[in-house]
């Protein structure tokens, strides 16, 4: 492609280190091997700087040159913490319950999108080929076409997005379906996602189809798709064969040599099912005894957006949740749950997902899910352990043969880590087969080709199309 991409994120990472957050780690996989830049926040908010300002600085990292603007704390409170992380994050992952709908963080949102477009544009050569991602930016297009811009521009959403009755809970909804339409190409993680989509802007905007994936609607047309995220599985393999990983993994396989390890990786975020997983965990203590003294569950929950209330509470159900099952079936010489709150090096996870008979990725809602296709990578395909995996995940619809849970369901999913426990290698061996297969074929390069052929093919927007100021 002689175009340069840019992508464009929230938060921008140096593509030579490692990241932890599976946006971050998937876009750096990318721009690594297409160069082009990368912009958005700088993560430094501004004490007392005026809102709607910012300083862009640009930097250059090996084949990417990163682009990052500054936020005031104004700007940060109500773009980010408001109405990103208060009512985008929420809604989108069906808890209306936990949305916050402060009319003023709607402004703020405004405000940086706009504030973003001015730096972004300045910052353009005629031929590039701009990828916003995710649901912090969803008017970023509409506000870059408001200041002329005609680039071919694609948005990539990577969290779920919810039924149409759901979504319409967001007071101006509209708005913000109608800035897609601004995008010339709109990926979802999942055809779930898309079928979404597909309704409400056929029921609630009224826009007319005019083939297949592309509708018509404020004399606009736009393409939209699922492009299911994938893994750089070959850097993850490297990555588990390497010492570090290595390491890890013998010193987990001797520390618990009596034991069978049960593994959870996620942020501390309520879409993640937490509580629920250490129910499920309990139950199983409590109907299988077998388990009892032998199964540990170690679990790690990486500190995330903890200036946001929802995630404090979440994270005291868990400290209580996981102090009285250590409380009430724990032994001198066995502690059933380790809660680790920390961030663990990205080097030393294969490792842990290696050693652990189990993985457990059981999120009450979620976009894809990087970690059930981590765990998958890590594992010895000789000795492989068994993916326990929420259908309510996007990836769900790809990896078919791990076994699938409703979270919700405490005494299912209990079963189920029952049956994982007790399968037989053969067909653990089976099983890990063929996930793998599909892991290999759509892999984080399928995924980014995938969608810039996409919108490589739409058809560009004529000229001059009048965009109505949002
Ligand atoms: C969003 C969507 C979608 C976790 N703890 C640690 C750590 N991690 C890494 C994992 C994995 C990543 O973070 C998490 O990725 P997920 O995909 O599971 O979830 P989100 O962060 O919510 O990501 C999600 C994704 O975007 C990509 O489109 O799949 O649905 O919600 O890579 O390994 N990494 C390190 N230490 C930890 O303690 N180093």
């Amino acid at each position: 492609m002689s175009s340069r991409l840019v992508v464009v994120s929230n938060r921008v990472a140096d593509p030579r280190k490692t990241a932890a957050g599976g946006l971050a780690v998937a876009l750096a996989d990318v721009l690594k091997n297409t160069g082009g830049m990368w912009f958005g926040w700088s993560g430094k908010i501004v004490e007392g700087g005026a809102p709607g300002e910012g300083e862009l600085r640009t930097q250059q990292a090996g084949p990417v040159k990163l682009a990052t603007v500054d936020l005031s704390r104004e700007d940060h409170d109500a773009y980010y913490l408001g109405y990103s992380n208060g009512v985008l994050w929420p809604v989108f992952h069906y808890r209306l319950d936990l949305a916050d709908f402060d009319t003023g963080y709607i402004a703020g949102y405004r405000r940086v999108n706009q504030l973003f477009a001015r730096k972004l544009q300045a910052l353009l050569k005629p031929d590039d080929i701009v990828w916003v991602h995710d649901y912090h930016l969803i008017p970023l297009a509409a506000e870059l076409r408001a200041l002329g811009c005609n680039h071919r521009i694609g948005f990539f959403l990577h969290i779920p997005l919810p039924p149409p009755l759901m979504l319409a809970a967001i007071p101006g909804h509209d708005w913000l379906i109608r800035a897609l339409f601004a995008y010339d190409l709109v990926g979802f993680q999942s055809n779930a996602d898309f079928g979404h989509f597909a309704r409400y802007v056929e029921s609630e905007a009224h826009a007319v189809p005019v083939d297949e994936g592309r509708w018509r609607a404020f004399g606009r047309t736009v393409q939209a798709g699922a492009f299911p995220i994938g893994l750089d599985v070959e850097e993850f393999t490297l990555l588990t064969h390497a010492p570090e990983a290595r390491e890890m993994h013998e010193r987990m396989k001797r520390e618990y040599s009596r034991r069978r390890l049960l593994v959870g990786v996620d942020r501390l975020d309520y879409s993640k099912g937490l509580p629920q997983r250490l129910r499920a965990f309990r139950e199983l203590l409590t109907k299988f005894p077998e388990s009892r003294s032998t199964a540990t569950l170690v679990q790690i929950a990486s500190p995330s957006r903890e200036d946001v209330d929802a995630y404090t509470d979440i994270l005291h159900e868990l400290e209580s949740l996981c102090g009285s099952i250590n409380g009430n079936f724990g032994d001198l010489d066995w502690m059933p749950v380790r809660y680790i709150h920390r961030t663990v090096a990205r080097a030393r996870l294969p490792g842990l997902y290696r050693a652990s008979r189990v993985g457990l990725v059981t999120p009450l809602r979620d976009g894809m899910n990087l970690v059930a296709k981590e765990y998958l990578v890590a594992q010895n395909p000789e000795d492989p352990g068994v993916l326990v995996l929420s259908r309510f995940a996007g990836a769900a619809e790809q990896l078919r043969e791990a076994l699938l849970v409703n979270p919700y369901d405490v005494e299912g999913t209990a079963a189920a880590i029952q049956l994982a426990l007790a399968m037989p290698l053969e067909e653990r061996r089976e099983r890990h087969e063929l996930l793998m297969r599909a892991l290999r074929q759509h892999d984080v390069h399928w995924w980014c080709d995938g969608f810039l052929a996409a919108l490589g093919k739409t058809m560009a927007e004529e000229k001059g199309t009048p965009w109505l100021r949002l």
